[in-house]
């Protein structure tokens, strides 16, 4: 009905100008008046002698539609209008126009059902993994799941604007062929509640069936973050295994204005990526797994990074081609006297190398390194880096490798670090890069 008012206010238009009584002088036109918004409807007063009225609405500045109409009620749902939006009508008859007149109003969003795909929330997307956490099947919500969330520490990080605070429901949708299975799930780095995958459904193959878990997590206004991870000891297999398709929350249906989320961002300020999320880079065939203690930033860290390229492999997808900071939080207790911790970054839009087990062939690619940093109390002590180092990420697909390199040479530069652990890096937007 909405578009097709528009298209008539036209056809209509036309059939007034023929009918129009030449002998009538129309020397002026007065202001539209008594504007109203309700229920997705505006309606105004007719202006004697109009033929038509030129109508507009801006949303922040920007014009988002105009027209020409004869009608005097717009249905204005179909124009997708969100926000607090500017209308402007003026009345027409040949060349004369009235005087604009102005009306704002809200139109407010409701807070439904939102879905997160999980394949699309790695840091670890599975290159220093023998397989892949990325699973494509076609059966699967989007084509896609995730796998192979085998180590403790390991799983989704999904980066949300909530339009309200509340608690809300969450479900997870999943296989498993090993259940009772869990992964828990932390909000913005404090643990919650805990996804209990209890039904068989097997893993995804050939046919794919996941059971859904629910849960409620409670959200703050503005960006969250929430972790799906598993988590646990070698007492309960760190909880099983299980994989992840999607996930909804269910919105409160309460309504509100777009607009007051804009002081929030485009998207968060400063991510977090944890080194335990990340696809951990081991030399050998042994995993590196995550070592857990409270007190560690979601509660694990990555040990084990001792030799030329150990480290961590993240993931990481940039809303734009953007100029960001990283600095790591770090841990390095002194042995012997031997080398001074020196973790390396390098940013590719490729993974380097498809296996943990195997070296990194670094040539050609941009290497910078954390320098000067000092032996932590012990081992158990993480610190922030003092220094940041700035990295461009391109729109899309990134890897951000913290890597220990050790007597390789490049661009004139040698780097020979020390042993280190890794909790997690702070990802810093700076600015967007044309
Ligand atoms: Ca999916
Ligand atoms: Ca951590």
């Amino acid at each position: 009905m909405k578009k097709s008012i528009l298209i008539l206010g036209v056809i209509g238009l036309m059939s007034i100008t023929a009918c129009q009584d030449d002998t009538v002088k129309i020397t002026s036109l007065d202001k539209v008046t008594n504007i109203t918004y309700s229920d997705g409807i505006i309606t105004f007063n007719e202006v004697a002698n109009a033929e038509g009225y030129n109508i507009s609405f801006t949303h922040l500045e920007v014009v988002i539609y105009e027209d020409q109409i004869e009608d005097t009620t717009i249905d204005v749902s179909s124009i997708g209008l969100e926000g607090t939006i500017t209308f402007e009508v003026s009345a027409y008859y040949q060349d004369i126009e009235s005087e604009v007149a102005t009306y704002s109003f809200d139109v407010l969003t409701e807070f439904g059902d939102v879905t997160f795909e999980a394949e699309n929330y790695l840091y670890n997307f599975g290159t220093g993994k023998e397989q892949s956490n990325f699973r494509n099947n076609p059966q699967a919500s989007n084509g896609a799941y995730v796998g192979g969330i085998d180590d403790a520490g390991q799983g989704v990080y999904i980066n949300y604007l909530s339009p309200k605070a509340g608690t809300f429901k969450f479900d997870c949708y999943y296989t498993t062929d090993q259940e009772p299975a869990q992964n828990e799930v932390w909000i913005n780095g404090e643990y919650q509640t805990t996804f209990h995958f209890t039904e068989k459904t097997g893993w995804g193959g050939a046919t794919y069936e996941p059971a859904k878990a629910e849960v409620e997590i409670t959200l703050v206004e503005g960006w969250n973050t929430i972790s799906i991870f598993k988590n646990g000891d070698a007492s309960n297999n760190y909880g099983s295994y299980a994989e992840l398709d999607y996930f909804v929350l269910h919105g409160d249906k309460s309504t509100y204005n777009v607009d007051n989320l804009i002081k929030y961002g485009d998207h968060p300020t400063t991510y977090i990526l944890e080194a335990e999320m990340g696809s951990p880079r081991k030399d050998g065939t042994v995993k590196n797994p995550a070592i857990v203690n409270d007190s560690y930033s979601n509660k694990f860290c990555l040990g084990g990074i001792e030799k030329c390229f150990d480290g961590v492999e993240w993931h990481f997808n940039s809303e734009t081609k953007a100029k960001y900071t990283i600095d790591v939080a770090y841990s390095s207790g002194q042995f012997d006297g031997s080398k001074l911790p020196a973790p390396s970054i390098i940013v590719t839009q490729e993974a380097i190398s498809p296996a943990r087990s195997m070296q990194l062939i670094v040539d050609g690619y941009e290497i910078q390194t954390f320098e000067g940093l000092e032996y932590t109390s012990n081992w158990g002590v993480f610190t922030l880096t003092d220094q940041q180092l700035e990295i461009t990420l391109e729109e899309g697909d990134n890897y951000i490798y913290c890597i220990l390199l050790t007597g390789l040479e490049e661009n004139g530069v040698t780097v020979d670090s020390g042993f280190f652990q890794l909790d997690y890096a702070n990802l810093t937007y700076i600015e967007d890069i044309e």
